[in-house]
Order: structure tokens, then sequence, then C-alpha cells
């Protein structure tokens, strides 16, 4: 087991970023797979996120085909239990917090206890939190749960604490995929100060100065996809900006 966990915390601790490339594996395929793939090559992320709120698409061959080619630690983001493989890296051991259906609290989590445990996965454990991104979210929408609202900062960091309270590992804070307004700034800094977990903050990033600003808030790891999925030769830019962070201040 390769103790990705320990790698994250080593580098918050360096105050150094991380950047994860989300792939959907519904939406990569194909030539932009084969695009995507050559940037990664070159320019290689801390990590890369298999999965989405919905995915059709087996994942087990995607897994198997970006490890032979990238040199990312692969970390699997399941939207619900059937997206388990054991070809990745670590998993995500997702609860949407935020929301109030047990389907996502713990219903999705007993379909695959054991089919995890049994495997040699690294499982993290981490409070999910959907934040009101502009638009109705996949995430909002599959899991028939609410958001919480942009400026409830305070709402954000209770239940961020509620994952550290509970033994979790991280918290990831997220507007949801395509989102139109990645997690404001302020919400970050609040949650960050008030946590003492490692913070995953994702969705609606669509610019090196807005992953600057969300890493300046205080997030650990960002989360980007959907603009790499418009031009994946945008994740250069992004692996720089990540690995250039701090070196001017
Ligand atoms: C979604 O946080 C991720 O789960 C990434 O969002 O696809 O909008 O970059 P985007």
């Amino acid at each position: 087991m390769k103790n990705i966990y320990k790698k994250i915390l080593l580098k918050r601790e360096l105050n150094q970023k991380m950047l994860a490339v989300l792939i959907d594996p519904d939406q990569c395929r194909g030539s932009l797979l084969s695009s995507t793939i050559a940037t990664l090559k070159s320019s290689v992320p801390d990590f890369i996120f298999v999965g989405g709120s919905f995915t059709l698409t087996p994942i087990d061959s995607l897994i198997d085909l970006l490890k032979e080619e990238t040199k990312a630690e692969i970390i699997l983001f399941p939207g619900n239990a059937n997206q388990f493989s054991q070809k990745a890296d670590a998993l995500l051991y997702l609860s949407l917090l935020s929301g109030r259906n047990p389907e996502f609290l713990v219903g999705q989590h007993l379909n695959s206890a054991i089919a995890i445990k049994k495997s040699n996965i690294e499982v993290i454990s981490t409070g999910y939190l959907l934040i009101e991104g502009g638009k109705t979210s996949s995430v909002e929408y599959i899991s028939n749960t609410r958001p919480i609202p942009r400026d409830k900062k305070e709402i954000a960091l209770s239940t961020a604490v509620v994952a550290e309270l509970t033994g979790m590992k991280l918290v990831y804070l997220e507007a949801g995929s395509g989102a139109l307004q990645s997690v404001a700034p302020e919400m970050i800094e609040y949650v960050r100060n008030g946590l003492s977990l490692p913070l995953i903050v994702g969705g609606g990033i669509k610019t090196t100065q807005e992953l600057s600003d969300i890493y300046d808030a205080g997030a650990d790891i960002a989360v980007v996809g959907n603009i790499f999925e418009k031009d994946p030769r945008l994740i250069a830019d992004f692996v720089e900006c990540t690995r250039n962070y701090g070196l001017d201040k």
C-alpha cells in the first residue's frame, strides 16, 4: 500500500499544494481520453480522481490504462458502490454529510464494505459537503439532497467539524462538477481556520487564477475536471501553477 494519506499530510505540513485531475469515465473517452493521457504524461498532477455521481462506464480498464500511461496516483472518487475497483491506489470513502439521505451516509457503504475490506486498497474516509454552485449539480440531483447555501460558512464549518469528530481523514468542499461558481474563498478560509483536517476543494474551477485563490484561501488539494474536458492541454498550466505555488511569497 502506498500510504497516500501520509503524503497528503506531509505536503500539507510543508504548505505544498496538490492538484487532482478528475476523469469522469463517461465523458473522457476516445480522442479526448487520448489527448488527456498525452498531457498527463508530461504534466503529472499529484492525483487522478476517477469517478462521478452518475457513471455508466466500467472503470477497471480505464484505471489499468491510466496506471500504465501516467505516474500520478489513481484515487477512486465514487458516486456509488458500483464504482468500486480494487485497481486504484486509494479510495475516497465519501459520506455526504451536507445531506440527510441515509443512502449516501451509510447505504451505499454497506453494499461495498466487505469487498473494500478484503481488497488491498487504501481507504481514506472523507466528509463530503455539497455547496451551492449556481446551478443544480448532478450530486444534488442524484443524491436528492440540498447543498449548503454559498454564504453559510458557519454551517459548512460545523458540518466539516462533524467529519473531524467522527474520525474522518479529509473534508471535501464540492460545488459540483461544472458549477457556475466555485466554492467562495471566504468559506474555504473559514472552514480551514476551524478544522484540523486536510481540505479538498472542487467544482467549477476554470482558471489558474481561481486555482491560486482557492489555494490562498487554504485548500490543500484542488480538484479540476470539467475545464480539461474542453481542452486537456490546460492540465499543464494547472500543474505548473500548483508546483510554483508559494515560490514567489
Ligand atoms: C467535481 O470537484 C469536481 O466533483 C471537479 O469539478 O468538473 O467542475 O472541475 P469540475
